[in-house]
């Protein structure tokens, strides 16, 4: 037996290399993937703009990337949980506790699935949510500003993987431990796993007007690995599935240990009965550390608060709501078809597609069809819950996205490969190689009941030579198709930031008609705004030195400034004076051991300079915005710890 499975790793680790070297079928040679018009289909004449965004994570870059479909074309990269030097976050006052965890300041994650607030099942384009796996977090993203402003630490979670997916009102936000842990945590043998670590599924409520988060309630599960989930919608809504590996609760060389049972589990989660439970006082209040942190766009400012307590449920002690179904072989990805009623599992390891169905699930609770128990969870048969299998497709199933047209699109990591089958018949219908490894794909409203059926994006994991090399490492890489066909067709290459793992796409206009196009002046709260430059001033504190700067097209007030001594701590409080659309200022320091900021027109960023060095030291501006923009810089004088040169500086010229 594990020989087999280490043959089958083997596969599963070098196959890569056979396929990226011999692509398969004619589509294969370098610029012969596409037919006639493919090039006018992605072809967004100058100053026109795209039809949809897509919002691809960064994986590793912990970050989440603005793009365009069909062009490709990248808009932006929104900071999330990585500090990003372009734009200040988490090198700023303001944005540092956006990054404040249990653990400390954590100044990067590994952010993998974006997913669009929903009204009644329908993408409503307000907020983005992504997970952090690393440092268990989930963030909101606002799209109207197009930066995050809140994140929340996820408690008794390791790996926060099944993240972040929505139900379909936005009630809840959930997330799901990958790596189950102890819990409480505590000093003990890891060889003791078995039986004694517990996965966390979280479910986070999402207030309605502002989108604040809260945690609701964790679930505490068996001690399995919960690596993908997705809400069920239309007549499933009110549950939630998850996909489990491990389910021999290995603790070492999971490769092998963890693939020894022929199924493991989709856990099916009533969410409104466990809500219905702890609104009624179920569930116990456990003593937790998490920070939960908040963005105000009136004060341009974060803040981290820790929060002490979350409530936390035992499954077995409501009986109803949570169930296990069998799935083969590891199953990676959880997705939920337009309808509700079919919940596909993607075995890692299996040949085919197990699709289960929600009506068949419900009959089988109902009639007791129970194949045994795990930790007091029942076990649904199989055979009863299985709507059916889409069988040989390819190698390595991952992930499914729908069309609304009543075809599922799953990719297959192992044989490089698009496939796309029918709900209902499990007939593939076509099938196109993606160059190569693909891991997710994405529809835009693929996770919702109205996909926009028009694009699929695979997210691929290896690139060789599809693009110009850049030494060892090449860029990671997607591919769009067009799917409007009864056979998919490839359009377009386009290089991704980090890795992307999923997607979230959505059509351009219901985002793009509330996009934000300065904060107002007279709306600023900042601690330190000033709104004109009269009010620029500098003030000693002890050793803390604040400078209530301004910056307008095209100088700083105040722009000479003496007094400033070394060992003194100075704060530039920086108020972008600017109301016009797109007239962004930046500000650095000579030797500051912070980024730039990079302000918004109408708000106020602070960095902190501490001078180690005794002279007169430029400042300038970083961001050309105008035809003066070199003009666009002053100084700071450094004296000698205790010099007596006083604090002076000058507005308008003149020496105050
Ligand atoms: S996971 S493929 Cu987070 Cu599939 Cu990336
Ligand atoms: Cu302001 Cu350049």
């Amino acid at each position: 037996m594990k020989t087999i499975i280490r043959f089958f790793a083997l596969i599963l680790s070098t196959s890569v290399i056979f396929t990226s070297c011999a692509p398969t079928g004619n589509e294969g040679s370098k610029n012969g993937a596409l037919t006639g018009n493919a090039a006018e289909k992605v072809y967004v004449a100058p100053g026109e703009h795209d039809e949809f965004y897509a919002f691809i994570s960064g994986g590793f870059s912990g970050q989440l990337a603005v793009y365009g479909l069909p062009s490709g074309r990248l808009f932006k990269v929104i900071p999330v949980f990585s500090v990003d030097a372009e734009k200040a976050y988490g090198f700023n006052e303001e944005t540092k506790p956006m990054l404040n965890t249990s653990h400390g300041f954590i100044p990067w994650d590994d952010s993998h699935h974006p997913d669009i607030s929903q009204t009644a099942g329908e993408l409503d384009g307000r907020f983005v949510f992504i997970n952090g796996n690393n440092t268990p977090r989930i963030a909101k993203i606002d799209l109207t500003t197009f930066e995050t402003t809140e994140i929340i630490e996820i408690p008794n979670s390791a790996g926060n993987h099944s993240s972040s997916f929505v139900t379909e009102n936005t009630e809840y936000v959930v997330a799901g431990t990958r790596f189950s842990v102890p819990y409480p945590q505590r000093d003990m043998p890891i060889s003791e796993y078995k039986g004694n670590f517990k996965g966390a599924l979280t479910f986070i409520s999402v207030e309605p007007e502002h989108g604040h988060m809260d945690i609701a309630f964790q679930i505490m599960m068996p001690g399995f690995n919960y690596d993908l989930s997705h809400p069920g919608r239309g007549s499933s809504h009110g549950w939630f599935f998850f996909t489990t590996y491990n389910t021999e609760e290995a603790n070492s060389l999971l490769e092998v240990n963890a693939s020894q049972n022929d199924k493991d589990f989709i856990a099916a989660i009533n969410w409104k009965m466990v809500e219905e439970y702890v609104k009624n006082g179920g569930g116990t209040k456990a003593p937790a550390n998490y920070a939960h942190n908040v963005y105000n766009e009136d004060t341009h400012t974060a803040t981290s608060t820790m929060k002490k307590e979350v409530v936390v449920v035992d499954p077995t002690e409501v009986p109803g709501a949570v169930y296990f179904m069998p799935t083969p072989k590891s199953p990676h990805g959880c997705d939920v078809d337009p309808s509700g009623e079919y919940i596909i599992g993607s075995g890692k390891l299996a040949a085919e597609i197990t699709a289960h169905s929600f009506s068949k699930m419900i009959k089988a609770i109902e009639e007791k069809n129970f194949d045994g128990e795990a930790y007091g969870i029942p076990i649904l048969s199989y055979e009863a819950t299985l709507a059916g299998s889409v069988k040989q497709a390819g190698l390595g199933p991952l992930h499914t996205e729908f069309d609304g047209q009543g075809n599922a699109y799953t990719t297959f990591f192992i044989s490089s490969e698009v496939v796309k089958w029918k709900l209902g018949t499990w007939e593939v219908v076509d099938r196109k190689p993606t160059y190569y490894s693909v891991g997710h794909l994405m529809i835009p409203g693929g996770n919702s009941r109205k996909p926009f059926g028009k694009y699929v994006v695979a997210m691929n994991k290896i690139t060789k030579d599809r693009y110009l090399p850049t030494g060892p490492e090449v860029t990671q890489s997607a591919q769009l198709y067009d799917i409007t066909g009864e056979k998919m067709e490839l359009l377009l290459d386009f290089p991704t930031v980090g890795e992307p793992h999923y997607a979230a796409g959505i059509a351009a206009d219901i985002v793009a008609k509330n996009s934000r196009k300065i904060f107002k002046l007279e709306e600023n709260k900042h601690e330190y705004a000033i709104s004109n430059e009269g009010e620029a001033k500098v003030v000693r504190n002890g050793n803390e030195v604040h400078i209530y700067m301004s910056m307008i097209r095209s100088h700083f007030a105040p722009d000479n400034i003496e007094g400033v001594q070394v060992g003194d701590k100075v704060y530039f409080h920086v108020t972008n004076l600017e109301q016009d659309y797109d007239v962004p200022h930046g500000i650095s320091m000579i030797g500051a051991n912070t980024s730039e900021l990079l302000i918004m027109p109408g708000q106020t960023e602070t960095f902190v300079w501490e001078p180690k060095q005794v002279g007169v030291w430029p400042f300038y501006c970083t961001d050309f915005c105008s035809a003066l923009h070199q003009e666009m810089q002053g100084y700071v004088r450094v004296s000698p710890k205790g010099s007596s040169v006083p604090i002076t500086y000058t507005l308008d010229g003149d020496e105050l």
